[in-house]
């Protein structure tokens, strides 16, 4: 049984209130780096845990910390993204519903560390009752001396606030999103500055994800080395992973990283197997950004070692026989999966949602999804094949923002991988485009 770090007391009754989140041990890492630590002695204890960002990119967190600007005399903000929208990743949400003061007491104290007298939790805007579960959430730490001015007689002041988005997937993308707190459309911004630079109004700031927010706390009581010595090499502590699809027990799990994928897709402590008896067919393992891989790959690597759960095993042998933990986003999709539908299903969605600030991502999104729909519906031809492979190539590298490759990625990988899916779709038009319509392997 893996170690519970975030979600030990998730279904303890009543755990969403200060009272008994207090009961349970909450808020001791605000006393602990509030009265005994420095703030730098915070990061430090950041630092040496090997806290990777959870929300996708997996950058080392007290690094990301330790690079905020901090000019003298000018405000510094921590902003937590909670703008959760990646198809198949709704971990974030499960925090913040269940246990809002973790992330409170995470912001608090991480809100010290970088010295912060403001800072905001960006939400999703359709999480309105997420919302609402902060805003007395942090009503509560007010109350409780934990938040406002002189927190703990320690000094230190801080406000904490929640502003909703309006629904935008691209609001995820950090720049995007301090463009939509400071009022803006959320257009992404060219990086560098970072915003540890230049970012809420032009000033230091740091953007972190939730659960790495909520994985503070933790770290600071039981100390950075406690905490680094679960997971594998660079992958430390827990992961959540939202698992869904095609298996027996979908859910939000907390992992810790190591464990062999094999072990999470079959065993009956995480998601007991493929539902109805049926063939594992594909895994989509970070969130639909990252690329598709077959049973074969996502048990083992081309090498043949059992595949885990970190960013280095799950990366290995590239975007040609690897992906990307990502989000933790774990989508499974069992033997009769239409790999061609479900593509284009993924690309309706990123073209959907593309700011539509650069060409590249703009157009490419839409021919890929216009190419898609063609070739599902049964209209296709063998070159568009390989045009859907070129217009990926012609957007990757050339964005402003990750979304363009998060769109373009996934569609070479699935032609990488499923060729022969495409191909069918082409030879039997009639046969590919009924609705149920499963490849089991025919000739092409
Ligand atoms: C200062 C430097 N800071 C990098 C910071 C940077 C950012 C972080 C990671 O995309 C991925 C994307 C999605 N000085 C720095 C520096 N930083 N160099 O480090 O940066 P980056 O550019 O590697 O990634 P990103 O822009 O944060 C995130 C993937 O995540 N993804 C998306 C999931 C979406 C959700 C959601 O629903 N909201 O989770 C899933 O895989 O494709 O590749 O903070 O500033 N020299
Ligand atoms: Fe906008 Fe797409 Fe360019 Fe990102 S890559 S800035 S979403 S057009």
């Amino acid at each position: 049984m893996g170690r519970k770090l975030l979600t030990e007391h998730i279904n303890v009754e009543g755990i969403n209130t200060f009272e008994v989140y207090r009961k349970h041990g909450g808020y001791r890492s605000v006393e602990k780096a509030l009265k005994t630590m420095t703030p730098d002695e915070v990061v430090e204890e950041v630092k040496k845990s090997g806290l990777r960002g959870r929300g996708g990119a997996g950058f080392p967190a007290g690094m990301k910390w330790s690079f905020l600007a901090k000019p003298e005399g000018v405000p510094r903000y921590l902003v937590c993204n909670a703008d959760e929208s990646e198809p198949g990743t709704f971990k974030d949400r499960q925090l913040m519903t269940k246990l809002p003061h973790l992330l409170i007491e995470g912001m608090i104290t991480g809100s010290y560390a970088l010295g912060a007298r403001t800072s905001y939790i960006y939400i999703r805007g359709e999480l309105l009752y997420v919302l609402r579960i902060l805003e007395k959430a942090i009503a509560e730490a007010y109350a409780a001396g934990f938040l406002g001015e002189n927190i703990l007689g320690s000094g230190y002041s801080l406000d904490l606030h929640v502003h909703p988005g309006g629904g935008a997937y691209i609001c995820g993308e950090e720049t995007a999103l301090l463009e939509s707190l400071e009022g803006k459309r959320g257009n992404p911004r060219n990086k560098p500055p970072f915003p540890a630079v230049q970012g809420l109004y032009a000033r230091p700031t740091v953007v972190n994800n939730v659960e790495t927010i909520a994985a503070v706390p933790v770290i600071v009581n039981e100390g950075g080395d406690e905490y680094a010595k679960i997971g594998i090499g660079k992958s430390t502590g827990t992961k959540l992973i939202s698992a869904c699809g095609h298996l027996n027990k979908p859910g939000i799990y907390e992992i810790e990283l190591g464990l062999p994928v094999e072990e999470f897709i079959y065993s009956d402590e995480y998601c007991g197997g493929i539902w109805k008896g049926r063939d594992l067919k594909a895994v989509v393992a970070g969130g639909s950004s990252v690329p598709i891989l077959p049973k074969e790959l996502i048990l083992k690597t081309a090498a043949g070692e059992n595949r885990l759960m970190t960013y280095e095993s799950l990366s290995d042998g590239g975007f040609v026989t690897g992906t990307m933990l990502g989000s933790g986003g774990f989508i499974a999709m069992d033997e009769t999966t239409c790999i061609v539908k479900n593509t284009w299903n993924f690309s309706r969605f990123y073209h959907h949602e593309s700011c539509g600030q650069c060409s590249p991502c703009r157009e490419g999104t839409g021919w890929m999804e216009k190419v898609l729909h063609r070739l599902e519906h049964g209209h296709g031809s063998m070159h568009d094949i390989d045009l859907l492979v070129s217009v990926a190539k012609q957007i990757e590298g050339n964005t402003i923002c990750p979304l363009g490759e998060a769109a373009a990625w996934p569609v070479a990988a699935a032609v990488r991988h499923f060729r022969h899916e495409f191909e069918w779709h082409v030879t039997n038009p009639k046969e590919a485009s009924a609705p149920g319509a499963v490849y089991r392997g025919a000739a092409v």
